[in-house]
C-alpha cells in the first residue's frame, strides 16, 4: 500500500508512517479534520488533525490501562467521567466494573462518536452499556458545571493539546476536575510521551500537585503507533482516603465478570498495573525534583 507519514510540531524531526490499503472516510468536523483508514499491519487506523488516536491492533494497551489504572485503584467505584473517549474504546473497558453505577462522558466531537459506530464496533460497543450517559460538549464546560464530589474516578481520554484539547492541560482545568471528585477520588489523565515530551510531562505534573492533595504519579505503557511507541498516564488523587496506585486494592483478576466480559483483556493484569509505575532513570530525576 501507499505509506501515509504523520508529522507533527508535538514531535519535530521525525515522522512515523504506516502502510494505506484503503481510505475509508474522511470528513471535517466543526472541531478537527477526521480519517479512517484500513491499513496494511494495524487494521483500521482513527486520525484527527493528522494524528494517530487508535489502531485496531494496538488499541488495547491505551484503552485498557487508562480504564483499569484508575478504577482498580479504588475499592468499588461508583461514578466514573470520561473526558474526550468518543470513539467509545474506554468506555467498553470500564462496563467490565460491575461496581460501577454511572459513567457519564463528555465528549466534544459527534463526528468521532458515529465514525466509531460506523467503523470501529468493537469500541463502539462501549456506548451500548446502560450506565452509560452521553453529553456532546467542550469538558472545560461541563466540568466547570458538575456537581462538587460527584465522582470517584474522572478518565482524561483527550487528543494531544493542539486544537480543541489546548485548555485540557492547563490548572483551570484540573482544578475543576479535582473539583468534581470526592474525598480520595482519582485522576487518570493521558500523558504523552516520556521521550518527546519532558516538558509538558513536568508542567502537568507540576500543576497536579498543586492540585491534587493526595498522590500524583506517573505510569506508561507501549502503544507502537503512538509517537516514540510509547504513552504515559498521570494518575492522581485527591485528599481524602490514601489510594495506592501501585498495588491495586481492587484486582481485576478478583473481579467478577471482568474477566468472563465477552471480550478478553489483551494487555491489562495486575502486573502490568504495577510495572506501569517504574520509571527510567532520567524520568525519574525529573519527575521526583518537581
Ligand atoms: N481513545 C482514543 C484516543 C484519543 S481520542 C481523544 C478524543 O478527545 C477525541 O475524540 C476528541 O474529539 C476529544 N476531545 C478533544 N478535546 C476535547 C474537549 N475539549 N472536550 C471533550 N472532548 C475533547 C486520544 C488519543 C491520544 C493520542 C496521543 N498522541
Amino acid at each position: 500500500g501507499k505509506k501515509v507519514y504523520f508529522n507533527n510540531p508535538m514531535w519535530p524531526g521525525e515522522a512515523h508512517s504506516l502502510a494505506v490499503e484503503k481510505v475509508l472516510y474522511k470528513g471535517n468536523s466543526e472541531f478537527q479534520e477526521v480519517l479512517v483508514f484500513e491499513s496494511s499491519t494495524y487494521g483500521k487506523v482513527l486520525v484527527l488533525d493528522g494524528i494517530v488516536q487508535l489502531t485496531e491492533k494496538d488499541e488495547c494497551a491505551y484503552q485498557e490501562m487508562i480504564a483499569h489504572l484508575p478504577l482498580c485503584s479504588i475499592p468499588s467505584p461508583k461514578t466514573v467521567l470520561v473526558v474526550g473517549g468518543g470513539d467509545g474504546g474506554v468506555l467498553r473497558e470500564i462496563s467490565r466494573h460491575s461496581s460501577v453505577e454511572q459513567i457519564d462522558i463528555c465528549e466534544i466531537d459527534k463526528m468521532v462518536i458515529d465514525v466509531s459506530k460506523r467503523f470501529f464496533p468493537e469500541l463502539a460497543v462501549g456506548f451500548e452499556d446502560p450506565r452509560v450517559h452521553l453529553y456532546i460538549a467542550d469538558a472545560v464546560d461541563f466540568l466547570r458545571c458538575a456537581p462538587k464530589g460527584k465522582y470517584d474516578a474522572v478518565i482524561v481520554d483527550s487528543s494531544d493539546p493542539v486544537g480543541p484539547a489546548q485548555e485540557l492541560v492547563g490548572k483551570p482545568f484540573f482544578e475543576t476536575v479535582a473539583r468534581a471528585l470526592r474525598p480520595g477520588g482519582v485522576l487518570c489523565n493521558m500523558a504523552e510521551s516520556m521521550w518527546l515530551h519532558t516538558h509538558l510531562i513536568q508542567d502537568m505534573i507540576y500543576t497536579c500537585r498543586q492540585t491534587f492533595k493526595g498522590s500524583v504519579h506517573y505510569a506508561w505503557a507501549s502503544v507502537p503507533t503512538y509517537p516514540s511507541g510509547v504513552i504515559g498516564f498521570l494518575i492522581c488523587s485527591t485528599d481524602g482516603p490514601p489510594v495506592d496506585f501501585i498495588n491495586p486494592i481492587n484486582p481485576i483478576e478478583k473481579l467478577e465478570g471482568a474477566l468472563k466480559h465477552k471480550r478478553e483483556l489483551r494487555f491489562y493484569n495486575s502486573e502490568m498495573h504495577s510495572a506501569a509505575f517504574a520509571l527510567p532513570s532520567f524520568l525519574k530525576r525529573e519527575v521526583t525534583f518537581l
